[in-house]
């Protein structure tokens, strides 16, 4: 069978994090040679998409959760992109930007996919809502509205879009946790799998039962990956760094299972800050590291 078509769709948008620089990720991890590699990886690559915030959408000052029009404007654009590519037929790739722009994502894929499974790989769980944010960061909430948490609804942002399933979507590389997001993990029955879980039982078995959680009777499987989910010894250059992350080789290997699974629909790489970098090498690894889900192979 030849290889599917790829979309990258890359996303300039950094206001739903706390500082600014993640806007600059997608054309950093673009001059690092991404459509390149992949094209060496056989794939057909479309690359000229980009989604912009239109002039004039400003959020009032003085709310509690920072840009909320900005990232509803952002995901309404984005949603549309992604529904677009799977409808023709392509696997979107979207690059971030901080991690708000999921929600645009995950609205744009759920009108196609009607049982969809995510993995999230991340430092954090972007499980706070309005009401339990401590930062008011548009970053930080971004699960939480894909599974239908907070007011915003993927429904409202693209037309036939709908919340996903708790039951389906795994957490991976989590080590800072807010408390209200530890409760809400404990109760609404989705599943984490911590760096402690990692440290134990080797991330060749979490991803293999990630992929049996967001895998089965699904339609299709959405990886979400934050780069500040690898050690920032290795990715520096975000914008929420925690130390004690995943390794080099347990990145490699956990996208590398991904995509020895063939389960993997779409993805999102986000959060890489070439503002905040050490000699670009972070965007030098998200180059990599999506060269390993799409079939390349580090030794
Ligand atoms: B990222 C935080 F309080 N939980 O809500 C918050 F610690 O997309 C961090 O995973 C969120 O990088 C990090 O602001 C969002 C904080
Ligand atoms: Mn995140
Ligand atoms: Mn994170
Ligand atoms: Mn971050």
């Amino acid at each position: 069978m030849s290889q599917p078509s790829i979309s990258i769709i890359r996303v300039p948008f950094g206001l739903g994090a706390g500082r600014p620089g993640s806007e600059n990720g997608p054309d950093s991890i673009m001059k690092f040679g991404l459509a390149k590699k992949l094209a060496g990886l056989g794939y057909d690559v479309q690359a000229d998409s980009s989604i912009r915030l239109p002039d004039g959408i400003r959020s009032p000052a003085g709310a509690k959760m920072k840009h909320v029009q900005e990232v509803l404007a952002v995901s309404g654009l984005l949603g549309e992109a992604v529904s677009k590519a799977v409808a023709g037929g392509r696997v979107p790739l979207i690059l971030g930007g901080d991690h708000s722009i999921a929600i645009g994502s995950l609205a744009g894929l759920t009108r196609h996919y009607g049982k969809m499974g995510v993995i999230w790989v991340d430092a954090h769980s972007d499980l706070n809502t309005e009401s339990t944010s401590p930062s008011g960061n548009m970053h930080g909430i971004s699960l939480a509205v894909g599974l239908g948490l907070s007011h915003i609804k993927l429904k409202d942002i693209v037309e036939g879009a709908a919340s996903i399933q708790a039951e389906n979507c795994v957490i991976i590389g989590a080590r800072d946790l807010d408390r209200d997001e530890k409760e809400l993990i404990r109760s609404c029955g989705l599943t984490c799998f911590t760096m402690h879980e990692i440290d134990r039982v080797g991330i060749e078995k979490v991803v293999r039962e990630a992929l049996q959680i967001a895998g089965a009777g699904t339609d299709g499987v959405h990886l979400s990956f934050d780069v500040d989910s690898v050690d920032p010894i290795e990715a520096p250059g975000t914008g929420t760094p925690v130390r004690g992350g995943l390794s080099y080789r347990e990145a490699h290997l956990l996208l590398e299972l991904l995509s020895e699974s063939g389960r993997i629909t779409s993805a999102d790489f986000v959060e890489v800050n070439p503002l905040l970098d050490r000699n670009n090498q972070t965007s030098k690894l998200a180059v990599e590291l999506i060269g390993s889900l799409f079939g390349s192979r580090i030794l």
